[in-house]
């Protein structure tokens, strides 16, 4: 199978397994669950379940017994772009191609919906118990996916982005933001496959390392899309890094280094995803498929 049918497949089971685990948009009270469907069917590339999939396979775990904690990574995400556009936050129109959740629902209904998406993540990765996983995997995953989301992964990236806004461009400073805000998730997909797939330490190690050079990689080309990207395909305004004096890779090294940072990072991820063996092939070809990228 080639990398775009094995994407569509798994896009296909993941949208799904997302609509299934959602009350449904007539649930009451109905206004959170329509803007909770809103978000979260809104389209998206499902990055991030996608690895959560494709590392469990490579450890030789089927991608149907990993779907809650595929979903649950989705879910949080989800919450993490509605809050993001938040007037308090980057104060963006436009997201996956429609307007922002909170210029739909209002700033109230989508905190809330964030909030909703945000626990109901970690009540569906406990579910993974039902899916067949060991409760002690589960509850390491839970773990996991806990301290990648708060204060010391994504919401401390979001705090130092927050921060950084109209700072000299700093390498160390946006190393940190991207590592944290994009990267923790990132890299928490890729351990989450494997500790709910029963990946051996050493193939925990490499798919830590595939994911936070895959993290990286992605902002990366994130901040160059920002620039460079069309707003067709990217869903979103280009140029906002740009108007809102944000910290980003090609601010600190420029637009050529900065995609030679990227194809570096891409490179050494598909050479780890190598080590693992056959089974990590969407894995290795993910990785340039993320550095290439127009959306
Ligand atoms: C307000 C409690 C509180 C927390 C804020 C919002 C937040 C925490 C953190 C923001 C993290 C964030 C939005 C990082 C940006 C990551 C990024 C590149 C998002 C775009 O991801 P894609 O391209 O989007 O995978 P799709 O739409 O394809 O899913």
């Amino acid at each position: 199978m080639n990398l775009e049918a094995y994407l569509s497949q798994r896009r296909r089971l993941i949208e799904e397994a997302l609509k299934a685990n959602l009350p449904g948009p007539q649930s009451y009270p109905p206004l959170i669950h329509q803007a909770m469907h809103y978000s979260l069917l809104a389209g998206g590339k499902r990055l991030r379940p996608i690895l959560v999939l494709a590392a469990g396979e490579a450890v030789g775990y089927p991608a149907e017994g990993l779907l809650p904690a595929a979903c649950a990574v989705e879910f949080l995400h989800t919450y993490s772009l509605i809050h993001d556009d938040l007037p308090s936050m980057d104060n963006d129109d436009y997201r996956r191609g429609r307007l922002t959740c909170h210029k739909v629902y209002g700033e109230a209904i989508a905190i809330l919906a964030g909030d909703a998406l945000l626990t109901e993540a970690f009540g569906l990765l406990a579910r993974q118990v039902e899916a067949g996983s060991t409760p002690e995997a589960t509850v390491a995953a839970v773990k996991e996916l806990a301290l990648a989301a708060g204060s010391r992964g994504l919401v401390g990236g979001q705090v130092v982005d927050l921060l950084a806004e109209e700072e000299e461009p700093d390498p160390r400073l946006v190393d940190y933001i991207h590592r944290h805000k994009t990267g923790s998730l990132i890299r928490a997909c890729l351990r989450l496959g494997g500790i709910l797939g029963g990946a051996t330490d050493e193939q925990l190690e490499k798919l830590t390392r595939y994911g936070e050079d895959v993290g990286l990689a992605f902002q990366i080309v994130d901040d160059l899309l920002d620039i460079l990207g069309d707003t067709a395909q990217t869903g979103k305004p280009v140029g906002s890094d740009l108007k809102k004096k944000k910290v980003t890779y090609p601010a600190c090294f420029g637009l050529e280094e900065s995609r030679r940072r990227a194809w570096e990072l891409a490179e050494r991820a598909r050479r780890t995803a190598e080590e693992l063996g056959e089974r990590a092939w969407p894995l290795a070809a993910l990785a340039h498929y993320v550095v290439d990228r127009q959306s």
